[in-house]
């Protein structure tokens, strides 16, 4: 505990309690409506302040730097712009459990309700987005809101906080006890819980564990492993999560993104018992509500969660375990595992599927930029700890399709689908780790959202590498359009600026590949250097996913609309 008895500003309350709770680094773009906090910043050089370019790259940093670390990812943005430019990344680390701090500026106390300069009232914008939201009125309150934000954000399931700070407030002076540091609490599993848990797997034929979520430390994504190893258990994992089990371990079964294995969503349909561990079950890694009934799932559900509100939430669990992941980590590998069991040509099966799915499919193969060949290079390359981040978009199929991830390295992806998200995460992870390799992915849509963070990374002197795959157009929604309106290309084609010489004109080192065999000579070449990276991938517009391709996909969705205006017709002959 920290006192100070001569009386502080309010502003520098706000970064006595950020130093209180251990805060190394904050992600901000400056706003007139917070200058006190920015001040007291001045004389506390210990916290790293990155000044970015854009709020919704800043909110992205912050998020991915909670994803990355398990602590509250530290966002400053200024009232009404700034706030609705972060508002991206806010709802991010709702949607991904991630643990942030959002400290808004607002306007003065006593011209609030009059609509001033940028003023909104933060706690309507923000109620569905963020996990709680508050106002500082007094500054004698500081440490106790911040203390309550920090506890917030960390504990049950993490989330985002938001702050907001009137300018006036700031300035006022109070003496105040600050406190820190925050404690998450965690909820653990009961005896009984982990005996029903037991005796239901024992009586299972083919079970299948699901992990996902948030709040997954190296030593429990460890102990899971351990858990699923010592009983044969297969274990897949949820959309964008696949850092937590090692995928090089036989148990290891992929995972149930937007470009899930057909054979790994048939397993857990057949499967007689789901183990959902940290899971939401949310609508992509449920395959749009399709892997389970509602609510009674038709098949044994045992659901692990840290808040009791997403337990029994759409599926209902026949054992429910509210628990952190740590918790329930190291009490599921102190289990007893269950003897002999009789599911182990089960896993054995879905873990072949798995590794025949690591082959490129021959749809996608071939062309003189082989995806497949290349993620397969890619997967022999990264090392262990390499952390590699991810837009939303197809292309994201090839790493989550290809790489093998494990701790500690990392996956750091929006399961929000938010697009703009690989630079900042990518530049997040690097300024956490400068001397891991960090490979951040991309499409030309999502790369030109927030890729004015390439700057941001080269005024801290980070190098991330950043894969662009360029296919002129934003691919996911051209694939959706194909199916559903054939032919029909609406607002989806792109026209692209000269990717090499705006990376460079960053300072970065810039190449573009065109052909397989030059992408290892590129790759090389930019993890050598110490500056930010950018490949540019020309990609053929064709290879709209790693499974098909894009004439495919429009042939398939014709042949169906024909098929079914031929039934019409037989229907009502002439
Ligand atoms: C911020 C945001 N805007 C729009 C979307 C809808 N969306 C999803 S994927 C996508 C296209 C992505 O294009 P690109 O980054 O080029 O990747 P590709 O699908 O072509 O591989 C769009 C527009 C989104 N998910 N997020
Ligand atoms: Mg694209």
């Amino acid at each position: 505990m920290a006192s100070n008895s001569a009386p502080l500003s309010g502003g520098q309350l706000v970064v006595v309690a950020l130093r209180a709770h251990r805060v190394e680094i904050a992600f901000s773009v400056a706003g007139e409506s917070y200058l006190e906090v920015l001040d007291a910043l001045y004389d506390a050089p210990e916290i790293r302040l990155v000044t970015c370019r854009q709020e919704g790259g800043a909110a992205f940093m912050a998020e991915a730097y909670g994803k990355l670390t398990g602590k509250p990812g530290v966002l400053l943005v200024t009232r009404g712009p700034g706030a609705c430019n972060a508002s991206i990344g806010i709802h991010t680390a709702f949607q991904d459990s991630t643990p942030m701090v959002v400290l808004v500026g607002q306007v003065a106390r006593h011209q609030i309700d009059r609509e001033a300069f940028q003023e909104v009232d933060f706690r309507r914008m923000f109620a569905p987005l963020a996990k709680w939201v508050a106002q500082i009125d007094l500054a004698e309150r500081v440490p106790e809101l911040m203390n309550q934000a920090f506890q917030v954000a960390t504990s049950g399931r993490p989330g985002p906080v938001v702050l907001a700070l009137p300018e006036d407030m700031l300035r006022d002076r109070a003496v105040a006890a600050v406190s820190g540091p925050y404690q998450a609490v965690r909820a653990h599993p009961g005896a009984a819980d982990l005996a029903e848990l037991r005796r239901l797997l024992a009586a299972a034929e083919r079970p299948i564990m699901l992990v996902g979520g948030g709040g997954w430390s190296d030593a429990a994504c460890h102990d899971i492993a351990r858990f699923a190893e010592a009983s044969d258990l297969p274990v897949c994992c949820s959309f964008r999560r696949q850092d937590i089990v090692d995928n090089r371990l036989g148990v290891f079964a992929g995972d149930l993104g937007t470009g899930a294995s057909p054979a790994l969503v048939a397993r857990v349909k057949r499967s007689d018992l789901l183990l959902a561990v940290g899971a939401r079950i949310g609508e992509i890694t449920s395959q749009s509500y399709s892997l389970l009934d509602i609510p009674d799932p038709g098949k044994t559900l045992i659901h692990v969660h840290p808040s009791a509100e997403e337990l029994g939430r759409v599926f209902r669990p026949t054992l429910a375990i509210q628990s952190g992941m740590p918790e329930f980590a190291a009490a599921a590998v102190a289990l007893r595992p269950v003897p002999a069991p009789r599911w182990a040509p089960w896993r054995a099966a879905v873990r072949a599927e798995y590794e025949a799915g690591l082959l490129p499919s021959p749809a996608a193969s071939g062309g003189a930029l082989d995806l497949g060949r290349v993620m397969t290079w890619l997967r022999d390359r990264l090392p262990d700890d390499a952390i590699v981040t991810s837009d939303a978009g197809n292309f994201s199929g090839w790493p989550n399709r290809f790489l093998h991830y494990r701790r500690p390295g990392r996956q750091l992806g929006p399961t929000s689908g938010a697009m703009g998200y690989g630079v900042p995460a990518a530049v997040a992870a690097k300024l956490v780790h400068p001397e891991r390799i960090v490979v951040g992915f991309c499409g030309d849509g999502g790369f030109l959202m927030t890729g004015q963070e390439l700057a941001t990374s080269l005024a801290e002197g980070v190098g991330p590498i950043i894969l662009l795959f360029n296919n002129a157009m934003y691919g996911t929604i051209r694939m959706h359009q194909e199916r559903r309106f054939p032919g029909r290309v609406v607002g989806t084609a792109l026209k692209n600026p000269d990717f090499t010489a705006l990376a460079r004109a960053y300072g970065a080192f810039a190449a573009t590949v065109s052909r397989t065999e030059d992408f290892a000579p590129a790759f090389e070449e930019a993890a050598t250097g110490n500056r930010a990276a950018v490949i540019e991938l020309a990609i053929d517009p064709e290879l709209i996913t790693t499974r098909t391709t894009l004439s495919a996909i429009r042939h398939q969705a014709e042949a169906r609309a024909s098929a079914k205006a031929e039934a019409r017709g037989r229907k009502n002959p002439g």
